[in-house]
């Protein structure tokens, strides 16, 4: 088994639509292992998005993360980072498959209402980042 972290987005808490995209991850085969209702502080939010600093859309991405709740989901399954990346469909929504849950749910490729580590490494660092372990 394979471990990737999930963020359901301020966006998403905001529209009452935490239950359907749980419901969604549930029903895909992955396993809920822990699970954090949160507010990203500004210092969480600048390292967990550290590669992205240099990007046109770093500033606007932190301001949002840290404009409202979130929820931090630790899921487990066999491929657990590809399988949640294809779930989740592209960043952009209009270029997500159907069934995925940003082609769903976002609003655009900002507020797209889901995160998934895009690898092993990188969801073990977003793992510590967000639940220090
Ligand atoms: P993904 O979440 O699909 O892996 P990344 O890692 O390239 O996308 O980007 C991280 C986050 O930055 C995205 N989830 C999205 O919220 C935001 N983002 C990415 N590209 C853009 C863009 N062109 N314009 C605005 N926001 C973007």
């Amino acid at each position: 088994m394979n471990r990737t972290l999930a963020l359901i987005k301020p966006d998403a808490v905001d529209r009452n639509i935490i239950g359907e995209i749980i419901t969604l991850i549930e029903q895909n085969g992955f396993i809920v292992r822990n699970m954090k209702f949160m507010k990203m502080s500004q210092s969480i939010a600048e390292r967990f998005y550290e590669a992205h600093k240099e990007k046109p859309f770093y500033d606007k991405l932190v301001t949002y993360m840290t404009s409202g709740n979130i929820i931090a989901l630790i899921l487990e399954k066999d491929n657990a980072v590809r399988l949640f990346r294809d779930l989740i469909g592209s960043t952009d929504p209009e270029l997500a498959k159907e069934g995925t849950i940003r082609k769903l749910y976002a609003i655009d490729k900002s507020f797209n209402s889901v995160h998934g580590s895009d690898s092993d490494a990188n969801a073990e660092r977003e793992i510590a980042i967000i639940f220090n372990h």
